[in-house]
């Protein structure tokens, strides 16, 4: 078995900021499995060109005998499993590929990884990880007075994204107990900062705010969720890799519960004080209310504690350092934004927003 791990979905938002961060503090190699699709981009990872640490193979997770070539050729001594259809409004116009990559996608990965595993020498097969990368969404919603999600929280996924990786984590409990592969599952509340996908809330608002676009807020805008900066949600998963205890799940959270039109407002008022612009004029202006996300969980938080106390993670941004970080990022990097921004993100845009804002709460 030699050093080096295999990452999937390492050209995607969480995925490629953690395959960044592995190449600066580990000696160890990636071999970095994408395929590539809309949210996936080589040039998050641009810095990394010509350095022999990192290995980008372009393929799908659930082709098989991709996969199982892998493992033969790299001999890996983990597996980090990011890649999977991420966006909630996009599970609900088109739910195929999410139960497509994320349910099918895990199952022939644990399948190559347990085949892999099984083969090892006893010392190596001890040091093998399989680590699934999940969500808090897998949990349901929380009124406003219900304690954060914890470990033991039922599952009780409401979107088909989190159904689709509800059952994936299934999938990593299942080979856990029945054939007793050395899995880890994190479960992390919602990610921002560089490299983000500008279909999520964040990025989207920070770009339509600076081009003076409306800024489109689903519902009452007291949605609730918990924001971790992505760098942390990374050292939390090399955290859980190095230290976890097999089997095991652990939540992983930013402790900064905001709602919506917060976040928007202070990415308004950022903008405002870094990039004034009289023809658009106070940014909050812009924001306008549109009709809500089908099935919207209303509340998400994360009881960060078992990380904590056990492997003694915490995060280090707090959401006013983490934002002012991310809004600073954009704006210096607006090429790596305009060539993101194909026909491909225009048509989304247009399918999701056109009906939205043409229905205005
Ligand atoms: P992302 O959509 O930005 O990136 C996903 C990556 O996976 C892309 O590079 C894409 O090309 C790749 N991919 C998709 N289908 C693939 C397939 N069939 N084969 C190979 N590669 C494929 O997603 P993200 O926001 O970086 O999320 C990464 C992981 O973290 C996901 O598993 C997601 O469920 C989880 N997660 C995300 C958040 C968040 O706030 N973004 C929070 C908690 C957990
Ligand atoms: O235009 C928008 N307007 C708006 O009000 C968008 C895109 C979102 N929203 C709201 C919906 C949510 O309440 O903002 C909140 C955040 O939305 P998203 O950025 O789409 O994230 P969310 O649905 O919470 O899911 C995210 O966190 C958990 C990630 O996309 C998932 O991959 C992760 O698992």
């Amino acid at each position: 078995m030699n050093d080096c791990v295999i990452v999937t979905g390492g050209a995607g938002f969480i995925g490629s900021n953690f395959v960044l961060q592995w190449v600066a503090n580990t000696e160890s190699e990636v071999v970095n499995l994408d395929a590539l699709t809309y949210a996936g981009n080589r040039g998050n990872l641009t810095s990394l060109d010509g350095n022999p640490r990192h290995n980008f193979v372009r393929g799908d997770i659930c082709d098989a005998s991709l996969v199982a070539s892998l493992f033969e050729r790299f001999q890996p001594r983990a597996i980090l499993h990011f890649a999977a259809e991420s966006h909630v409004d996009r599970s609900i116009t088109g739910p195929d590929a999410f139960v497509q990559t994320n349910v099918f996608g895990t199952f022939t990965l644990l399948q190559a990884a347990k085949q892999y595993w099984e083969k090892l020498p006893a010392g190596d097969k001890e040091r093998f990880r399989f680590l699934h990368v999940s969500t808090d969404e897998v949990y349901g919603t929380l009124g406003p007075d219900d304690p954060a999600f914890s470990e033991t929280t039922p599952y009780a996924p409401n979107s088909p994204y989190a159904a689709s990786k509800a059952g994936s984590d299934h999938l990593v409990r299942a080979y856990h107990h029945t054939y007793g592969l050395p899995t880890l599952t994190t479960n992390c509340s919602n990610n921002y900062g560089p490299f983000q996908f500008p279909e999520k809330l964040i990025p989207l608002m920070i770009l339509n705010a600076l081009e003076g676009k409306p800024l489109p807020v689903y519902g009452d805008g007291l949605n609730i969720r918990d924001w971790l900066f992505v760098e942390d949600h990374c050292t939390a998963i090399r955290t859980v890799l190095e230290r976890g205890r097999l089997g095991e799940t652990y939540n992983v959270g930013g402790n900064s519960e905001r709602n919506n039109i917060h976040v928007v407002h202070t990415i308004c008022d950022l903008l405002d004080e870094l990039r004034p612009d009289a023809a658009i004029g106070s940014r909050r202006g812009l924001i306008t209310y549109v009709k809500d996300r089908p099935g919207h969980d209303r509340r998400y938080a994360i009881n960060a504690d078992k990380i904590s106390t056990e492997l003694g993670w915490k995060p280090s941004e707090n959401f006013e350092s983490g934002i002012r970080a991310t809004v600073t990022w954009y704006l210096e990097h607006l090429d790596w934004v305009n060539e993101i921004r194909s026909g491909a993100y225009q048509q989304w845009i247009e399918l999701n927003y056109k009906e939205r804002l043409g229905a205005e709460r």
